[in-house]
């Protein structure tokens, strides 16, 4: 342990920590703008958590300097406090000062920083920036001007998902980050995930904002407006409106959509199921037909798209079932408005989703199984908060509704789709269950469960060991891939991969911040759910079996290929 006094506070800590870290115990919250524990970034850039620190002539940057034994620390003296004014004033006078219309207004860490430090003046001739808007890719928009060089998200891509697109470059003279290559972000090898607008701290990267589109929608009489509602999006949005962490909001999200006047309100959870059915029976059947193994999961488009790019030579391991989203589209455009007397081209179907890429996923080309659109529109649950708030819903006090027949029935597998291992556990569910004809002796596969990196597990069937791996984040993603090529994961059946850190629960469009705190809480929140729910495993949904029954006949059918599947080639 380590001695030290900080603002006159006697406090001792583990060796390493560092002065950000130590002041904490003493109730001292040193402001910080750049540093971000999550993602390892401390690269004390920005230099508003500078300290003094007795003997030592210049100032200290806290968030990377560990404490030493007899320490002296000083957070809160004048001339601390006007070197953090100066630099914070030295920011303000490059940033375009467009709070009004930021995306970010009201949850930009510049602002906030701006009201603690009771920044009334900046004393610094103002710069003004005029770099072009980066808007090439259907999710993530870029606005360089608002960059202030803190460079989390070159270190959210680079280090965590190991795409790596994004770097710090001197543009006419100011440090800004900036696309390699200087091309447009459409061009690269971004996978969309959005990890990078998660973590930006201003409004420099953020999701491209579609609600106009759907207002335009639901004020159109000749259109038939349906909505599905992801699973990670019930534990997450009640986060803008002050709820706790975590919370089941699922009931007041279908209130909420029927009074912003969608048409039907479905729940993406029984699409997870339906992917259960028709994911389930392709293992089984490359298991026993000799396919490619190990199987990979296919619902997550940012892994997918990382495939693409990195390891296109792994394209055949991956399902060749559509994501959730995808499949209800689909079936929504023939089997509904069929049952429904509708015109598919008069059928709008608008997803939420926690994710940015699943606006790219619904753009793919390929996705338009009914002759129409699979998805016309996705909002991430930052934008569908944005609407409910436009219209003045007070979403906490909402009564709890229910969602509409026939796809209104979910389980608790499709609900845990939205944490990380949660499709593979959804799948062991329902593949022992239909391969044995025996009912599961435990439910629970834990070892799937939680934040750790990579999972494994292993599940008899048959007289079988059907083995599965799950990563999260695609840097671990990469690392499984790495295994495969070298002939490491023969003996592996099934491997899910979720391109953000925790699941969905911590996508791209999700609520900021998103920190790995917050992602558990949101993933106990998800298994909560889970438990509570009168049907657990996706072939048990009534819902399911009458769509079979009426329509689909049996998994893989037909049918099924035609609208649930898709290709993905090398
Ligand atoms: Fe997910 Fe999904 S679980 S990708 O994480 O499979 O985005 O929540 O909606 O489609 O269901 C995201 C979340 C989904 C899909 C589902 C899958």
């Amino acid at each position: 342990m380590v001695s030290l006094v900080i603002d006159g506070q006697k406090v001792e800590v583990p060796r390493g920590t560092t002065i950000l870290e130590a002041a904490k115990k003493v109730q001292v919250n040193i402001p910080t703008l750049c540093y971000l524990k999550d993602i390892g970034h401390d690269v004390g850039a920005c230099r508003i958590c500078i300290v003094e620190v007795e003997g030592q002539r210049d100032f200290v940057t806290a968030c990377n300097t560990p404490v030493e034994e007899g320490m002296v620390v000083r957070t809160n003296t004048p001339a601390v406090r006007e070197a953090r004014r100066m630099t914070l004033e030295l920011i303000l006078a490059n940033h375009p000062m467009e709070c009004p219309t930021c995306p970010r207004n009201g949850n930009c860490e510049l602002q906030s920083l701006a009201a603690q430090f009771n920044i009334r003046e900046i004393r610094f001739p103002r710069v003004r920036r005029e770099f072009p808007l980066d808007d090439s890719s259907v999710a993530i928009i870029r606005d360089p001007n608002k960059c202030i060089a803190c460079r989390r998200c070159v270190t959210v891509c680079e280090n965590v998902q190991t795409v790596g697109v994004l770097e710090l470059q001197k543009v006419d003279g100011q440090a800004i980050v900036g696309v390699k290559g200087g091309v447009p972000l459409a061009e690269t090898n971004c996978v969309q995930c959005g990890q990078c607008a998660l973590v930006c701290p201003v409004g420099a990267i953020y999701e491209r904002d579609d609600t106009d589109k759907v207002w335009a929608a639901l004020a159109d009489p000749t259109k038939h407006v349906v909505v599905q509602t992801a699973p990670a999006v019930h534990v997450t949005i009640g986060e803008m409106f002050g709820m706790p962490v975590g919370t089941d909001a699922t009931g007041k999200i279908v209130a909420a959509l029927r009074r912003l006047g969608f048409d039907a309100v479905f729940d993406t959870n029984f699409a997870a199921d339906l992917t259960i059915m028709e994911e389930g029976s392709e293992l089984l059947e490359r298991i026993e037909k000799g396919g490619v193994l190990p199987q990979f999961t296919s619902c997550s488009p940012g892994w997918i798209k990382f495939l693409e790019h990195f390891y296109p030579e792994l394209l055949p391991h991956v399902s060749s079932c559509k994501s959730p989203q995808q499949m209800l589209g689909p079936v929504v455009k023939t089997y509904y408005a069929q049952k429904k007397g509708i015109d598919p081209k008069d059928v709008v179907m608008v997803s939420i989703m926690p994710c940015t890429a699943k606006k790219f996923e619904a753009a793919r080309p390929e996705m338009n199984a009914s002759g129409y659109r699979d998805v016309d529109i996705v909002l991430t649950s930052r934008e569908l908060g944005r609407m409910i708030k436009e219209a003045g819903i007070d979403f906490a006090n909402l009564p709890d509704e229910n969602y509409d027949d026939p796809f209104g029935t979910g389980t608790g597998a499709g609900q845990i789709f939205g944490a990380t291992g949660g499709v593979m556990e959804a799948a062991l569910r329902t593949a022992y269950e239909l391969a044995t004809g025996k009912t599961l002796p435990k439910l629970d596969f834990v070892e799937v469960r939680g934040m750790k990196g990579v999972k494994e597990a292993a599940v008899e069937l048959n007289g079988k060991t059907i083995k599965v791996l799950v990563a999260h984040g695609l840097a671990n993603a990469r690392l499984l891939m790495e295994k495969l090529k070298a002939g490491e994961l023969k003996d592996y059946h099934f491997i899910e991969v979720m391109t953000c850190p925790g699941g969905c629960i911590g996508g791209g469009g999700q609520p900021i911040p998103t920190t790995t705190e917050i992602r558990e809480q949101r993933i106990a929140g998800i298994y909560e759910r889970d438990k509570k729910l009168p049907y657990r495993k996706s072939h048990e949904n009534p819902d399911i079996k009458k769509l079979y029954e009426e329509f689909l006949g049996k998994p893989l059918s037909h049918k099924s290929h035609e609208l649930l599947h898709t290709k993905y080639t090398p």
